[in-house]
């Protein structure tokens, strides 16, 4: 310190505590106070000095303040982050902590729903049988859902599914597909026989939902196209399937019945899983359980999508994952899949 002013030769001392001030500051409000404090005094410090003092002082002052205030803009990088991270810390939403609220036994994780799992075991069963899984679009044109599926505009077995039409291109041309049919229409145009596939999938129908029905709901529908392929393979494949799927004591029978795609057409039933065939309330004493549809492909459909009926045959089946998981479960009411409660959730 050269000059005689009390306040230029404290300057080191100034500069010393101002310095302990900023590092002390503990919150970034606290910092910003401390330093419009400290640069304050250093301010009223210049304002002090004689006009003579000025030129040397001034200087000095100038390498304080730059001094102090890269000391403050350090310590505001380390409190904002600190402060970041309490934030976050605050405001994390753990989705986990209800699970293990609920079985405090159980890994704090969640799991798949009973439907996802029922889609998975069912794709691991047809995997092993040698069939391959196939996926595709939900909206779908009028052609793929109906019109290759044997169904022309105003064909009365359009009235079967309760359809939900989007408002996309001409009215009544695109819809939320009614089943998975329309990914075997692609399937079947992109790819020659033999062709041995599942597609599982979400569907849609405007259906009010009950105890059995669910307006979003999820099917499964297998499709084999081959030279030769007859009713009795169709047959073997379901039961093979059914012993897979459900156990061994299960198994299936096929009853007359009529979709516009097959020819003919059977609804398959398998040996209720609940009661093993003793007879109960969910297969209403008969013990069997109507599980879905299937029948061999018309030759209208083959002919539709390129393939020569004088050459190939097939057969397909379908059926639905959430009434599947219904029964497995004993759910009586399917509703109860789509209500997030976690206390039916975790029980899966
Ligand atoms: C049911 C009945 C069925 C099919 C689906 C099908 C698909 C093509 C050609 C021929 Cl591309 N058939 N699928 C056939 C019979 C029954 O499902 O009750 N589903 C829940």
């Amino acid at each position: 310190m050269t000059g005689p002013h009390p306040s230029l030769a404290d300057l080191d001392r100034l500069e010393a505590e101002a310095t302990s001030r900023l590092a002390q500051a503990t919150t970034t409000a606290e910092l910003r106070a401390t330093e419009t404090s400290v640069l304050g005094r250093l301010h009223t410090t210049l304002g002090a000095l004689t006009a003579g003092q000025r030129r040397q002082g001034g200087a000095l002052l100038n390498g304080v303040r730059a001094r102090l205030e890269a000391v403050a803009a350090e310590r505001l990088a380390t409190l904002e982050a600190v402060e970041r991270r309490g934030r976050a810390e605050a405001e994390r939403l753990d989705l986990t902590e209800v699970v293990a609220a609920a079985d405090p036994s159980r890994p704090a994780r969640g799991h798949l729903h009973l439907v996802t799992q029922t889609r998975d075991e069912l794709e691991d069963t047809f995997v092993a049988m040698g069939f391959a899984v196939v996926e595709g679009p939900e909206a779908e044109t009028d052609w793929y859902n109906f019109e290759a599926l044997n169904m022309p505009p105003a064909h009365p077995a359009r009235g079967m599914w309760d359809t939900l039409y989007l408002r996309l291109g001409a009215p009544g041309t695109v819809l939320l597909r009614t089943h998975t049919s329309p990914v075997q229409v692609h399937l079947m145009e992109s790819q020659r026989p033999p062709i041995y596939a599942v597609m599982p999938g979400r569907c849609y129908r405007r259906d009010t939902a009950d105890a059995r029905h669910l307006p979003v709901f999820h099917q499964i529908e297998g499709l084999v196209v081959d030279r030769g392929i007859t009713f009795g393979d169709l047959a073997g494949t379901i039961e093979a399937f059914t012993n897979a799927f459900f156990g061994p004591g299960i198994h299936s029978r096929l009853r007359p019945s009529y979709f516009p795609f097959t020819e003919p057409s059977a609804e398959f039933e398998v040996t209720c899983p609940i009661c093993e065939g003793q007879g109960c309330r969910t297969c209403s004493g008969s013990g069997w359980l109507e599980l879905g549809g299937c029948g061999m492909v018309d030759p209208a459909v083959f002919t539709a999508v390129g393939i020569d009926p004088e050459v190939h045959t097939g057969f397909a089946f379908g059926f639905g994952i959430d009434r599947l998981a219904q029964v497995r479960a004993g759910l009586a009411d399917m509703r109860s899949l789509l209500d997030n409660d976690i206390r039916f959730l975790t029980q899966f």
